[in-house]
């Protein structure tokens, strides 16, 4: 454990992550831990012992939340007249990740996207005073249970709801295992038990002006300078119009806790989050474990507990399409992943190949 390591703890540096360190027998004194705070092209804000270093990414495809060992590489300077060295802070090396929020990645790449690593809780943020799309609550919940880390719906805005109750009742019907709360940053209604209930490194997701700059603005309260994050609030007067986030930011705040503010999420396409489907969907799952046959499609087979379970009124059908749709897409992503995998790896051995018949074609003349 580096000695200062206030700030570090400020971060959530803790025991388990020191014997981390340790285990990496980092035997250079240039070497020390730190956690990314936000990821540029290239290069990042790594929060250290002894404050905030701009570090290069190295090779390490990195995100905000990671754990990294920071290390000053000494590069020869060509970029002045003057011959000499410069000493830049680069990471070199990731910790394992306890959680990360993967989505699919939005262009056709043959990965999912890491939005943020070791998040303990995510507040899915929905806006109580318009429409309440139930199906992006669910598949915001599927990411978050798929991370390992534990939701936590805010509906917020709860100052402008017709009828929050209502709202209320209706989600709580979909988050089944998760905390459902109504909030306002306006009148700080709900807004001391959500704080009670929000632990380590938090993550605030959901669509652009469901409030989560203004939720994390009042959740960081005193111990940040005034707002800090740019909100959509329009201010009187003020021509720049709306600020809406852009970056992913993390940002500590009391009690040893960190926050990060994303921008608002267009699509969240399923990435390997089978597990997480089926939590999000536990009353499905368990009456698909109870289908006559394994391979039950759940169409018309004898048998099929779940259809069985919609003719009687048990379970709720818009529940068991969103079931499905996240089903296939996560099924369809998998396949495409695989498909491109296999096109990336083909390509790679027809260039091996053309280089070894270049090479013997080379020997003969
Ligand atoms: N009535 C009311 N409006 C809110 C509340 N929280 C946020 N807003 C408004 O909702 C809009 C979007 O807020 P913002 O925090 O930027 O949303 P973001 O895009 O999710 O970060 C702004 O006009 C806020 O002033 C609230 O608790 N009550
Ligand atoms: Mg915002
Ligand atoms: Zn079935």
């Amino acid at each position: 454990m580096p000695e200062n390591s206030t700030l570090l703890t400020e971060y959530g540096w803790n025991a388990t992550l020191s014997e981390t360190f340790d285990a990496l027998l980092v035997n250079s004194p240039d070497t020390e831990p730190g956690r990314v705070i936000r990821v540029d092209r290239g290069q990042c804000d790594v929060a250290v012992a002894t404050g905030t270093v701009r570090a290069l990414s190295g090779s390490n495809a990195l995100c905000t939340g990671d754990w990294v060992t920071v290390t000053k590489v000494t590069r020869a300077n060509t970029a002045l007249a003057t011959t000499g060295e410069t000493e830049t802070p680069t990471v070199t090396s990731i910790f394992p990740r306890s959680s990360s929020i993967v989505r699919s990645a939005a262009s056709g790449k043959s990965e999912g996207q890491i939005l943020a690593a070791n998040v303990d809780t995510v507040v899915i943020t929905t806006a109580s005073d318009g429409d309440v799309d139930l199906g992006r609550i669910e598949r915001l919940l599927a990411l978050t249970w798929e991370s390992g880390a534990t939701p936590v719906v805010a509906l917020t805005k709860s100052d402008a709801a017709p009828d929050i109750s209502a709202v209320l009742a209706e989600v709580c019907t979909v988050a089944p295992g998760a905390t459902v709360l109504a909030v306002s940053a306006e009148t700080s209604e709900g807004m001391d038990i959500l704080d009670a209930v929000l632990d380590g490194t938090v993550a605030i997701l959901g669509p652009s002006g469901a409030g989560k700059s203004t939720l994390a603005n009042a959740l960081l309260g005193d111990t940040a300078a005034s707002c800090v994050l740019e909100t959509g609030r329009v201010r009187a007067g003020d021509s720049k119009g709306r600020h809406t986030t852009v970056t992913r930011e993390l940002i500590p705040f009391s009690g040893d806790r960190t926050l990060i503010d994303t921008p608002g999420l267009r699509g969240v396409g399923m990435w390997n989050a089978g597990e997480g489907i089926d939590k999000t969907f536990p009353e499905i799952e368990e009456l698909i474990s109870a289908c006559r046959f394994s391979d039950c499609a759940h169409n018309s087979e004898p048998g099929c507990a779940v259809v069985g379970a919609l003719e009687r009124g048990d379970i709720d059908e818009r529940r068991l399409r969103s079931y499905r749709k996240l089903q296939r897409e996560n099924a369809w992503n998998a396949a495409r992943s695989d498909a491109r995998l296999q096109a990336e790896r083909t390509r790679e051995i027809k260039v091996l190949s053309r280089r070894i018949k270049d090479h013997y074609r080379g020997r003969r003349q």
